[in-house]
């Protein structure tokens, strides 16, 4: 039995028990951790989109290039048919895929779009925006887990289809978790089926290092907001000025850390556990993977998957990359 709040009914939900439990279990840990998969609440959602389009955050734009400028030797690799379906793991707000989807609907007869997300709010967001701008476009949202999201899409039955997980968001998983993951996508689909995956690749080091360390101090209150959002949700009393933000890339391995830092001696009190936090102590936030090209091949022949085609931006920083299942 949970007693999550002792003021407000909303944070016994499920949901909230879940947060709580990922919370602790990461909080309990010798180096404490925290799920950034937690980072998408509202406020999450605005900073991430700030940060996005902060000068040192480059991944966005370099796939909106592609996506944009390749839009027309995408379609036809997407499209099975004179049918469409996409399906999108994290869609956000849809800003990029926005490019291809309005290629394909000019030159396709039914396209529909099935885009997943954990976040309600960036769903409602996209479904009013895509609905204005493209009309024609059939848009089916699903809200919550991407596998709940594709067993749903699977029992509706057998269309061919391609699924999108763009954005690097695959390098928020550490590289072997990427592998599981990948694993676990293609038992979704049926053979024929594609994916297109987005990853960042290894670039020199400052450029990425200053990507997750932007000057005006978005990344930072990116991180802070988790600890706000468990004072609110979880009725902890975290002090976000006691925490400071810092990141670490380590071009041996492509792996970029975020941490929070507790600048003291404390102890952070929840309503049936406290945390104890000593002065220099981290909390490990988020890991973004870089990957090198011949990683990304090494995981889709790992993974069994055909890889069809990749995409690149001007530069050669970032790769949408297209499998077959
Ligand atoms: C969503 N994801 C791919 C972002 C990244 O680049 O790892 C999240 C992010 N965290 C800090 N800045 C951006």
């Amino acid at each position: 039995m949970y007693m999550l709040s002792k003021r407000d009914d909303s944070s016994t939900s499920p949901v909230n028990r879940n947060f709580y439990d990922d919370v602790m279990c990461g909080l309990r840990q010798t180096e404490k951790s925290l799920p950034s998969k937690y980072f998408y609440d509202a406020q999450g959602d605005v900073l991430f989109q700030q940060i996005m389009h902060c000068p040192e955050y480059y991944l966005t734009r370099c796939e909106e290039e592609i996506l944009r400028e390749q839009r027309e030797d995408l379609a036809p690799c997407v499209s099975l048919g004179d049918d469409v379906t996409l399906v999108e793991l994290g869609a956000g707000d849809g800003s990029k895929t926005f490019h291809l989807l309005q290629c394909l609907v000019s030159n396709y007869k039914h396209v529909t779009y099935h885009p997943i997300d954990i976040s309600s709010h960036i769903l409602k967001h996209l479904e009013a925006d895509l609905g204005n701008k493209l009309p024609e476009l059939s848009i089916d949202s699903y809200h919550g887990d991407y596998f709940e999201g594709l067993a749903a899409l699977q029992q509706q039955g057998h269309t061919p289809k391609v699924v999108l997980f763009l954005g690097a968001n695959i390098g928020n998983m550490p590289k072997a978790e990427a592998m599981q993951f990948c694993i676990r996508m293609r038992s979704f689909l049926n053979k024929g089926d594609k994916v297109l995956i987005g990853f960042d690749l290894v670039k020199n080091p400052r450029i990425i290092q200053a990507a997750y360390d932007d000057e005006a101090g978005l990344t930072r209150r990116f991180n802070i907001n988790l600890l706000t959002r468990m004072n609110r949700e979880l009725d902890a009393d975290f002090n976000e000025e006691l925490f400071e933000h810092y990141c670490h890339y380590d071009p041996t391995s492509g792996t970029c850390s975020s941490y929070l830092v507790s600048l003291l001696e404390h102890t952070v009190l929840f309503p049936e556990d406290e945390i104890h936090f000593d002065k220099g102590e981290l909390i490990h936030m988020e890991v973004s993977q870089k990957y090198l090209p011949s990683e990304i091949d090494h995981m889709a022949s790992e993974t069994g998957f055909a890889p069809v085609k990749t995409f690149t931006d001007k530069r050669g920083w970032f790769v949408d990359v297209l499998w077959e299942a």
